[in-house]
């Protein structure tokens, strides 16, 4: 497996972020996704994942480079707030050219965002569980992201239960589907997640796909965290998500 290291301070507190390459048999070329391991990993451990996708000008370097979520995660866990997890930062754009270049909305484009589902499920995570040591069932396997991510997070996770049991949406974007498509059957989303965070800043223009979809979990039961944050569609809305989300999931949904 190819190797670059981003930011390798050495520190035994400090977590480390990676860029590595997959084969991806959905895109048909190999991609670039960031994994951060936290301090102390080792592979003698069983860590679970969260998988942590961009919005529609970003790319896999995005929330490294905006989010510095490695930064966010390291001093959670120096302040025991945080369960030890790899965090994996992929590019969502499965198209050869996965770069956020041109016009970020042509059509092209926004389908690749969709067809990530496929890169995710089929060659992203094997790739993960095949490569570093990952616990693999659902309660171990989370999913977030910011905007176009956050749709994505919504639109893959809840059709896909059987592998995530931790959701987290930030800002999400109109690329989100109709909360009675994401939740035909709210009883048994209600009954598999473990959370459902979503949050967005009060000032945001595309809070209308917060608000509608939050609307249809409250009116149908699904519990859920609804967090209105000050600020618009903007980083500080999206560490602030990651930094709370982060620390709620992979625990005991009993809170034992
Ligand atoms: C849209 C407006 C914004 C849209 C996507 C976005 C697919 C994404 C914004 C972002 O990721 O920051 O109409 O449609």
């Amino acid at each position: 497996m190819n190797r670059q290291i981003s930011n390798t301070s050495g520190h035994p507190h400090c977590g480390r972020v990676e860029i590595v390459e997959y084969d991806s048999t959905t895109v048909g070329t190999r991609r670039k996704v960031r994994v951060y391991t936290p301090p102390g990993f080792t592979r003698d451990q069983e860590y679970p994942v969260l998988y942590l996708l961009h919005g529609i000008g970003g790319d896999e370097n995005e929330w490294f480079e905006h989010g510095e979520p490695h930064l966010i995660l390291d001093r959670l866990y120096g302040d025991g707030k945080l369960m030890p997890m790899i965090v994996v930062m992929p590019n969502g754009r499965a198209m050869p050219e996965d770069r956020a270049e041109g016009d970020l909305f042509a059509p092209e484009k926004i389908q690749a965002f969709e067809r990530f589902e496929l890169d995710l499920l089929h060659d992203l995570i094997p790739f993960v569980e095949a490569n570093y040591p990952v616990k693999t069932e659902r309660e171990s396997r989370a999913i977030a992201g910011l905007s176009m991510g956050g749709g994505q997070t919504l639109n893959i996770g809840f059709s896909h239960l059987e592998h995530f049991a931790w959701i987290g949406a930030f800002s999400p974007a109109p690329n989100t589907k109709s909360p009675e498509q994401l939740a035909p059957n709210p009883q048994e989303t209600a009954a598999r997640l473990s959370l459902l965070w979503l949050s967005c800043g009060e000032e945001d223009d595309l809070k209308y796909v917060s608000d509608r979809t939050r609307a249809y979990f409250s009116e149908q039961g699904i519990p859920h965290v609804w967090v209105e944050e000050s600020g618009g569609h903007d980083w500080p809305v999206w560490r602030n998500g990651l930094s709370e989300f982060s620390q709620r999931i992979f625990r005991s949904v009993r809170g034992e």
